[in-house]
């Protein structure tokens, strides 16, 4: 026999997955936001927590608890939105499992199973943040942070992180292939393959990096080529959305959705980080590419696109929103997927219309604030302008 406790949490549970979520009335013209985070460690099934046997856990305990859900790669599949969502134990080891819903805002259930990646790697110790690509090749590829610890000096918390790439056709058979080496980054984290080949070769959004946390000499989001996907070597690495002093890039930034296509460019949803008083704050902001060099910026608006608001501002690594997936149904919807404060899943609403829209019309940030408040002022006297020949 089941313990009593089990009907009341699979109860919640049920009634958690099945709760429509509503548009919440913040406005900003660009995206709309939802009152619910689409995922959370409550969607996490029972059974990957408690052992159900009365006899093995007569209190009914959780026996593998989840700290936190987040940073989810997002693709369409087979008519599904499914999230490949990180998942941290309370272990702190993060892995991956599939979430699927039938309309993108609400009633995501995990799989039956988290996703058991092939144990290529003997030093790897932790993987998240996978971001997917349905490649024109004709696999999807998740591509993820490899961490292991860093042998190779005494402190216990250096760690070592590459890109780690898998592929499969379906989300449940997963081929791992060799780490992405990068010729002149001793560090990785952040990669995200483009979806369809440059010059013949397959392509990857970068993050070069000094050491594990900071960025250093990295000068930004980089590109590189390379031929073999079963065998990824990148040579050079060129800068696509660069660091600046002063901006919300400032400290770091880097790759998160991968790009989608517009008839205008490129449109890329990606995070940027600057340092303050209270640790660091993390955003997600949007530039364009060109469509044939997608490693051109060819728009940027300045800012942020999405920064966190009310309940995201706190959780296990407060003031942080970030996004790895995003995806862009047919009928032209834009469903961007991002965590707040490394805790909990949420989606913001748009279109491609209106991210085009937005990349190519929000002007450019100025870099100082004199010419901020010239821009502002010359849009406060366009429109008092506007407002009086409206009467
Ligand atoms: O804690 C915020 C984010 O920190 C890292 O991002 P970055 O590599 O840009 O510093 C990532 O580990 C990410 O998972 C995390 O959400």
């Amino acid at each position: 026999m089941l313990h009593s406790r089990y009907y009341e949490e699979l109860a919640k549970y049920e009634k958690l997955a099945a709760r429509k979520n509503i548009r919440s009335d913040f406005y900003n013209g660009i995206y709309d936001r939802y009152e619910y985070p689409v995922l959370t460690r409550e969607h996490i099934p029972l059974t990957w927590k408690y052992d159900l046997n009365p006899e093995t856990n007569p209190f009914f305990m959780e026996r593998l608890g989840v700290n936190a859900v987040m940073n989810s790669g997002a693709i369409l599949l087979n008519g599904k939105y499914c999230l490949v969502a990180r998942i941290e134990g309370n272990d702190r080891k993060s892995f991956f499992g599939v979430a699927e819903s039938d309309n993108g805002v609400d009633g995501f259930r995990f799989r039956e199973y988290p996703i058991l990646l092939p144990d290529t790697c003997p030093g790897e110790t932790n993987v998240y943040d996978m971001r997917l690509t349905q490649h024109e090749d004709g696999y999807i590829y998740g591509v993820f942070c490899s961490e292991s610890r860093d042998t190779s000096v005494s402190d216990l918390s250096a760690a070592v992180a590459a890109a780690g790439i898998v592929r499969t056709k379906d989300l449940i058979n997963w081929e791992r292939l060799p780490n992405l080496k990068t010729l002149h980054s001793p560090q990785q984290r952040n990669v995200v393959l483009h979806p369809e080949f440059v010059d013949g070769r397959y392509a990857f959004y970068t993050r070069p990096m000094d050491d594990f946390i900071e960025t250093g000499s990295g000068g930004g989001i980089g590109f590189g080529l390379c031929d073999d996907i079963t065998h990824a070597v990148i040579d050079e690495e060129k800068m696509t959305s660069i660091r600046r002093y002063h901006t919300i890039t400032e400290a770091k930034n880097g790759a998160g959705a991968v790009p989608i296509k517009t008839e205008k460019g490129w449109i890329h949803i990606a995070h940027g980080v600057r340092n303050t008083a209270a640790g660091l704050r993390y955003v997600i902001y949007a530039f364009a590419t060109d469509l044939k060099d997608p490693s051109k910026v060819i728009a940027e608006p300045s800012g942020m696109l999405i920064g966190p608001r009310e309940g995201e501002r706190v959780g296990d690594v407060s003031n942080v929103v970030f996004t790895n997936g995003a995806i862009a149904a047919d009928d032209g919807t834009v469903y961007i997927y991002y965590a707040s404060s490394d805790t909990r899943m949420h989606v913001a609403v748009t279109t491609v219309e209106k991210l085009i829209d937005y990349v190519f019309h929000t002007p450019k940030d100025p870099l100082r604030s004199v010419e901020c408040v010239a821009q502002r002022c010359d849009l406060i006297r366009e429109n008092l302008k506007f407002l009086q020949n409206q009467q």
